[in-house]
């Protein structure tokens, strides 16, 4: 069944991103697992993208997608939940930026902007990445953030090799 928003209800986008373990099963398995995630209401995925690593040298391809949900949880606890799905997948933290079965990043929560030891929001790198632009932009239209909308954000983004799936 699914579950009318509320009041303190919010919206937010999770960046989805593996590069180890076949990445393409590990980022749609994680797509079924968010569809479920206690205290949120699933709002939909873009496509799939397979994107050039970005981060230590010798990395494989990511495979990358945008979520988004409406959730009750606060913040941090939005975070332990997608850690504690980070850590079902075998996440193992070895190396900042390294290769990884999965990665959720919480991107944006409504218009909000946290900044504690644990939770950074907006994402401090949305504005690089066009594996988080791009499918930002397919699935929630030209949003702003901050003073500047995605397409404006993309045209000053590093050019990085990214396929559609
Ligand atoms: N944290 C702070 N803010 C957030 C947030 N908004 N969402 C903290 C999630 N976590 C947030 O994260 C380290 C800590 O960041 C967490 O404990 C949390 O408290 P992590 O996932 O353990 O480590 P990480 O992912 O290696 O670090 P970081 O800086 O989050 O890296 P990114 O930005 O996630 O980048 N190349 C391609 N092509 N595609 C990718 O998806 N991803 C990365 C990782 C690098 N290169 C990539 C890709
Ligand atoms: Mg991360």
């Amino acid at each position: 069944m699914t579950r009318e928003t509320n009041s303190s209800t919010v919206r937010c986008y999770i960046g989805i991103g593996s590069n180890l373990a076949n990445p393409l099963q590990q980022v749609k398995t994680a797509i079924v697992e968010l569809q479920q995630l206690a205290g949120c209401q699933w709002r939909g995925v873009s496509s799939l993208y397979r994107s050039a690593p970005v981060g230590p040298a010798g990395q494989d391809d990511y495979i990358n997608a945008v979520a988004c949900l409406e959730t009750d949880l606060s913040p941090e606890s939005l975070l332990d939940a997608l850690q504690q799905l980070e850590n079902t997948h075998q996440r193992v933290r070895i190396q900042r930026w390294g290769a990884r079965t999965l990665d959720l990043d919480i991107l944006l929560i409504a218009q909000q902007h946290i900044d504690t030891a644990r939770l950074i929001v907006p994402h401090p790198h949305i504005e690089q990445r066009n594996f988080v632009l791009v499918p930002l932009l397919e699935l929630a239209g030209d949003i702003s953030i901050g003073q500047q909308s995605l397409t404006q954000l993309l045209e000053n983004c590093p050019v990085g090799s990214l396929e559609k799936l």
